[in-house]
C-alpha cells in the first residue's frame, strides 16, 4: 500500500523490501571505497548524520556551502559507482509514484546513530527541480517530519520503516523536511542503526 503525502510525494511502504538482499552487500561496497564522514554545516556545525555516496555527482558541504561534486573531498577520488539495483530500484519506484523515466545520477547516503537528527530543509540544490527524487529507509524506524513550502509551515509526522520508499517531485519538490532525532533500538539487518539514501538527477 502507499500513503500520499502530497498531490506528487507518496509513501511506498515496503517497495525496498525485495530488494534488500542486493542492497545491502552493494552497500558495503560503496562504504568500502568511501567511508562514512560527518560532514560541516556551512555555519561550522558538524552534522549529526555520518553520509557517503555513489553515483557520478555526491553531495557535499564544508565551510563554503552545499554543492554535488564528481570527486570525494577525502580521497580526491570519483565517488564509486552506482551501482545498478539501487538505479533500478530508483527507476521503478518513481514510475510507481507516476515518474517515468527516471535515471539517477547521484546517490546520497546517510546513516543515523540513536540521536542523530536532521533538521528542517529543501532539497534544492539539484539543477533540474523537476526531477524527482527516490529515498530508501533501510534500519531503524524514524519519525519523517513533512512540511509546507515555507520553514514556519506546520508539519505532519510520518512514520519510516525499514524498507519503505519515499518519491516526491512536481508541486511537492521543494516541501521543507526533516527527520526526528532517531530513538535508541536494534535491528537485525543494522544494529543500531537507520540508513537512508536518496536517489536523485542532480546534473
Ligand atoms: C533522510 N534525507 O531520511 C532524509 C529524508 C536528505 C534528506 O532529507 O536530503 O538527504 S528522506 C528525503 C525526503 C523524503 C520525503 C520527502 C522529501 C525528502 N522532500 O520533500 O524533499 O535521511
Ligand atoms: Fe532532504
Amino acid at each position: 500500500g502507499a500513503t500520499r503525502l502530497g498531490p506528487q510525494a507518496q509513501v511506498l511502504r515496503g517497495f525496498a523490501l525485495p530488494w534488500v538482499d542486493v542492497l545491502w552487500p552493494a552497500l558495503q561496497t560503496v562504504v568500502a571505497q568511501a567511508p562514512w564522514r560527518h560532514m560541516q554545516t556551512p555555519g561550522g556545525q558538524r552534522m549529526s548524520v555520518a553520509l557517503t555516496n555513489c553515483g557520478a555527482l555526491g553531495w557535499v558541504s564544508d565551510r563554503r556551502g552545499y554543492r554535488y561534486s564528481a570527486l570525494d573531498p577525502d580521497s580526491g577520488q570519483p565517488w564509486p559507482p552506482l551501482p545498478a539495483p539501487f538505479a533500478d530500484l530508483a527507476t521503478q519506484a518513481a514510475a510507481a509514484a507516476g515518474f517515468d523515466g527516471f535515471t539517477p545520477d547521484a546517490c546520497l547516503i546517510n546513516r543515523y546513530a540513536p540521536g542523530a537528527r536532521m533538521g528542517l530543509h529543501q532539497d534544492r540544490d539539484e539543477r533540474d527541480l523537476a526531477q524527482p527524487i527516490v529515498s530508501v529507509s533501510l534500519g531503524l524506524p524514524a519519525v519523517f517530519l513533512w512540511g509546507g513550502l515555507r520553514r514556519a509551515d506546520r508539519t505532519v509526522r510520518v512514520p519510516l520503516l525499514h524498507g519503505d520508499v519515499v518519491v516526491w517531485g512536481g508541486v511537492d519538490r521543494l516541501r521543507f523536511h526533516g527527520i526526528a532525532p532517531l530513538p535508541e533500538g536494534h535491528h537485525p539487518l543494522t544494529g543500531a542503526q537507520r540508513i537512508n539514501f536518496t536517489l536523485r538527477r542532480a546534473g
